[in-house]
């Protein structure tokens, strides 16, 4: 009962940002987003009938409390998924190429590693990861962590928003394959390698309940999926792009103007916006994008990121810079005795 799975990370370019259901963590708007090449989690998943509690191993240290305790109720809810009444107690081991909870959607990777992991070493039959079970995979990892429910997918996919009361109301969709549209590219400009003050599930609760630009953040989202799915179905760049920069600035805006203030933004991170604007007059297409984390984010081609990520690594504060391809959806790597991180 022993199973290895990897997902990569995955980047808004419509942003999730609240939930209309905190119980079964379903989101208040829906989101579009693009899975990274090279930047994933690897999760090994051991459950055994002789241990007497679960435990986690994050990047070689024990982890204990909350992250524990969410890891241990997402275990339980996969075993339900698969119609079991109880389950042995488990070692998950986790590892991240990349900063963990800094803003590099950290938790998208973790419970869609996760939840493939989880649910290859339970099943009883070698776990063939076809549509509908991405689907319901993509389910399971939303209620780990919603943006969890797009790292399912490789290349561009979307995840709808929830209707109140109805676990099943919001899955990732496959909208582009990471083949389909090879020219994209994701420029990071790494600002911190520390964690933030404010993880995200407290930052949106906190919008929701205190922003007044929270509910129309909420109501411009719809219009933002739609031009960005027609963007992404024409190969539009530059429509996408807009509508990525918009979506993300908005999503700030409504955390800024909460009571008190979250504040993502450092001075690299607005730098990084006047950077893109000014190579974009220079013929360069590139779009900001940024998350609950410091780190300005590029979208961009692939002939035009080298100068993005030149420009980025060129602002204070910005300690190193990351390129990224589309990249491929979660999977399966190893089960069994065979399986080991
Ligand atoms: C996103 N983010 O769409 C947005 C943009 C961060 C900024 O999804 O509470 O860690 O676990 O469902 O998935 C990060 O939020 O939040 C996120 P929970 P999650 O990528």
């Amino acid at each position: 009962m022993r199973a290895v799975a990897e997902a990569n990370t995955n980047i808004a370019l419509v942003k999730y940002w609240g939930k209309n259901d905190d119980t079964l963590n379903l989101p208040a708007v829906p989101s579009l987003s693009l899975t990274l090449d090279g930047l994933r989690t690897r999760t090994e998943v051991s459950f055994d009938a002789g241990e007497s509690a679960d435990t986690l191993i994050l990047n070689e240290a024990a982890v204990a409390g909350e992250p524990l305790a969410k890891v241990s109720r997402h275990l339980d809810r996969v075993a339900r998924e698969l119609g079991l009444p109880s389950r042995p107690r488990a070692r998950v081991r986790s590892h991240n190429n990349f900063p963990t909870a800094a803003g590099l959607a950290s938790s998208a990777s973790a419970f869609a590693a996760l939840t493939v992991a989880a649910t290859a070493a339970l099943s009883p039959a070698p776990l063939h990861i076809d549509d509908s079970w991405r689907g319901r995979l993509s389910i399971l990892a939303r209620q780990g962590s919603g943006s969890a429910a797009r790292s399912l997918f490789g290349g561009l996919s979307v995840l709808g928003t929830g209707t109140p009361g109805q676990v099943d109301s919001a899955r990732g969709t496959p909208l582009l394959a990471e083949t389909d549209w090879p020219d994209l590219r994701l420029v990071i400009g790494v600002a911190t390698e520390a964690q933030k003050d404010t993880g995200s599930t407290d930052g949106m609760r906190h919008t929701a309940a205190t922003s007044p630009y929270f509910a129309p953040f909420v109501a411009a989202a719809p219009s933002d999926l739609a031009a960005a799915i027609a963007a992404v179905r024409a190969r539009n760049l530059e429509a996408l792009g807009q509508v990525a920069e918009r979506s993300a600035l908005r999503m700030h805006a409504s955390a800024l103007a909460a009571d008190p203030a979250i504040v993502y933004l450092r001075g690299a991170t607005i730098e990084g916006l006047h950077v893109l604007r000014g190579l974009r007059k220079g013929g360069i297409t590139a779009y900001f994008t940024c998350d609950a984390g410091p780190h300005p984010k590029a979208l961009t081609t692939a002939a035009d990121a080298d100068r993005v990520a030149a420009a980025f690594a060129a602002i204070p504060g910005v300690l190193r810079t990351i390129v990224a391809r589309p990249g491929p959806g979660a999977r399966v790597i190893a089960t069994g005795q065979e399986a080991a991180l």
